[in-house]
């Protein structure tokens, strides 16, 4: 793997990033991959400040190397976790599900460096002249929230739009996804699904043996319908919920509460009926546990590899 601008700005020393998943990526998980020399994310999904603070706190016990708060933009709190990152002196905030701006001025006064995930090319010219540090291109791939895009035709049109570095998530699994983003232009990476089954990703194991057995075509977006796509593995939850908001039987709010507290579900109970089990499309090439060190090592010794050794075939 090789340095980039992205090392440089978050003081990393590898420019691989752990996805800030909700309910998933709490102080164990990001601790470890910034131990790795990556940058860890904790998530602040839907979760109320005094989590996310307790997670920001026990992190800085566990790790002296900087890691990143996650806010997800339509948090019922994201006033108050917004607020939190700023008194916590967090150093980078990733923000995901929406535009950040109305936050900007808070985080840069305390001097964090803001990387916006975005899922268009007007969205990440907005997000650069709000003053992002660098942004993340998220293709439709990934799990969880998602755009229209696939990384392969979003990446190259962000590098393309902005002249900060381009992050690149969504259908990036291993050391040739990387080495592939990096052909597209960009300086870093972010990995999501990899990580659900890193040993110190905290999620029931009923989560990550779903992860390990999925195959290709074992994921599905619903949502579309009522304005926030989710891409999750299927299971009786998503393909209920895929039904019914096709067969016009359930109204949007409907849909919302029936939505709701589904992917505590999964991550916390490990209902494999009920839970929404969000994972990216790459699911089925994730087929081993391994420590959040072994998967660091993994993709920065093999791209570096790839990409000295390229060869068309
Ligand atoms: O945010 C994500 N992924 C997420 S957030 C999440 S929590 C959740 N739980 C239940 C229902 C919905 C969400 C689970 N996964 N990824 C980053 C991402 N951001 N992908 C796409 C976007 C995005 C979308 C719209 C960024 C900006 C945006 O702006 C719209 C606008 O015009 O404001």
């Amino acid at each position: 793997m090789f340095k980039t601008v992205v090392c440089d700005i978050c003081n990393i020393e590898y420019p691989i990033f752990q996805g800030g998943m909700a309910w998933v990526s709490d102080a164990s998980l990001a601790s470890a991959v910034s131990n790795a020399g990556g940058l860890g994310i904790i998530a602040a999904g839907n979760a109320p400040p005094d989590y996310v603070k307790g997670e920001i706190r026990k992190a800085k016990k566990l790790t002296d190397k900087p890691f990143g708060l996650n806010v997800m933009l339509m948090s019922p709190y994201v006033d108050e976790v917004a607020q939190a990152a700023a008194d916590e002196n967090i150093e980078i905030v990733i923000t995901g599900a929406g535009s950040p701006a109305k936050y900007m001025p808070l985080w840069q006064e305390k001097g964090i460096k803001v990387i916006p995930v975005v899922a268009s090319t007007a969205m990440a010219k907005i997000a650069e002249r709000n003053g992002a540090a660098a942004i993340i291109a998220e293709g439709m791939e990934a799990g969880g929230h998602i755009g229209e895009l696939t990384t392969m035709a979003l990446l190259p049109q962000v590098v393309d739009t902005v002249n900060v570095p381009v992050i690149a998530a969504g259908g990036l699994a291993d050391a040739r996804s990387v080495a592939a983003a990096f052909m597209l232009g960009a300086s870093g990476v972010q990995l999501g699904t990899r990580f659900l089954v890193a040993k110190e990703c905290t999620i029931h194991q009923n989560y990550k043996n779903m992860v390990l057995k999925a195959k290709d075509i074992d994921t599905i977006a619903t949502g579309k319908t009522i304005g926030h796509p989710v891409r999750a593995l299927k299971n009786i939850f998503s393909k209920t919920f895929h039904k019914k908001e096709y067969d016009g039987t359930a109204t949007a709010e409907e849909l919302e509460k029936f939505g709701a507290g589904a992917l505590k579900l999964a991550a916390v109970d490990g209902d494999i009926a009920n839970g929404c089990f969000m994972a990216g499309q790459i699911a089925g090439l994730v087929k081993n546990e391994q420590s959040a060190k072994e998967i660091i090592d993994d993709l920065v010794t093999n791209s570096k590899k790839i990409i000295n050794e390229v060869s068309v075939k």
